[in-house]
């Protein structure tokens, strides 16, 4: 063999070697880099490298650039990607199950978003499970608040806004509110307040600073609603086809993202709280009156949700409450 043939093969040897023994996953987000979901699953595909050493490496696709939100579900589901993230209640018209961590005002506090997460976990996983889909983790987003570009101090006050929503449970709170609700990813957020597509929304802390908001709202209300969560799925597939060491690493390096993940989402609940009010945005809780009428919208759509949810709901709240 002449010296370059023999390059030649050794680097297909190096090469099918790499093959044989290492795994690159695809995994689309829907949130951009600088939202800490996306920060913590970096972390977790960092973790995963070093804890398999380099057997399983993940390269994560950021703000829907692979798949826009509303697709990585399926994506994952039917092996087009081996991983991915996604808000949990969108799943919501699949099964009202989804969709428990958006009702509004029933787990406000991250005590209470925890026990509705062990509450809720099997019923979800058991869901996921039938669609060939394996959960590693979920986490949350902070409390989620009021933004408006003007003071707001009863539910008339926003009657006949356009009001972007995120999921089916903030379209419903909207058309209760008497407001019009149009659905926006968080990315697309900015563009819709700059063209006057939207002029309300209610999310996080950590969106209104993503977003900019200080540039198209005046105020934020910190209703402390609900904290809606982000959860990363595993096709169940692609899962098995690691060995059982790497799986294992996984496995545990997504325990970790989960507790990581919860202590960061606390930590911004204050932080962008404080970059929203020294960017300029007033910041206050709502009025009694406010909170009152946001209350009743809450419970209103807790009695649809648990017709709706039937006995697997009965199940979680039962047990969220006991
Ligand atoms: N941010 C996401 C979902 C909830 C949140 O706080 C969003 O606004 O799209």
């Amino acid at each position: 063999m002449k010296p370059t043939h023999l390059i030649a093969a050794a680097v297909g040897v190096a090469l099918s070697a790499t093959a044989a023994f290492a795994d690159e996953w695809n995994m689309p987000v829907p949130y951009s880099d600088s939202v800490f979901h996306t920060q913590n699953i970096y972390k977790f595909a960092e973790d995963v490298e070093k804890s398999t050493d380099g057997k399983l490496t993940i390269k994560v696709h950021s703000a829907g650039s692979l798949f826009k939100h509303p697709e990585i579900k399926n994506a994952v589901r039917s092996g087009q990607v081996p991983v991915g993230e996604f808000l949990l209640s969108r799943l919501s018209n699949e099964n009202p199950v989804f969709s428990v961590d958006t009702l509004p005002f029933l787990a406000t506090s991250y005590d209470a978003a925890e026990k509705l997460w062990n509450v809720s976990r099997p019923k979800i996983e058991a869901l996921l499970d039938q669609q060939g889909l394996k959960v590693l983790y979920a986490v949350p987003w902070p409390p989620q608040g009021l933004y408006t570009k003007k003071d707001v101090n009863e539910l008339a006050d926003l009657k006949g806004l356009s009001f972007r929503a995120y999921n089916a449970g903030t379209e419903m709170l909207a058309d209760k509110a008497g407001m019009a609700p149009t659905q926006v990813e968080a990315p697309d957020v900015p563009q819709a307040f700059a063209t006057g597509r939207v002029d309300a929304m209610i999310t996080s802390p950590s969106t209104g600073v993503s977003s900019k908001s200080w540039d198209f709202v005046t105020n934020y209300y910190d209703t402390q609603a609900w904290l809606p969560k982000n959860i990363v799925v595993v096709n169940k597939k692609s899962f098995r086809r690691l060995d059982k060491d790497v799986q294992e690493a996984v496995l545990a390096a997504a325990a970790r993202a989960e507790k990581r993940g919860w202590e960061m989402s606390k930590a911004e609940t204050s932080a962008k709280t404080k970059t929203l009010e020294e960017h300029g945005v007033k910041v206050s809780k709502p009025s009694p009156l406010l909170a009152e009428e946001l209350n009743a919208i809450g419970q209103a759509m807790a009695a649809e949700w648990l017709k709706e949810a039937g006995k697997d709901g009965l199940e979680i709240l039962r047990d969220f409450k006991g």
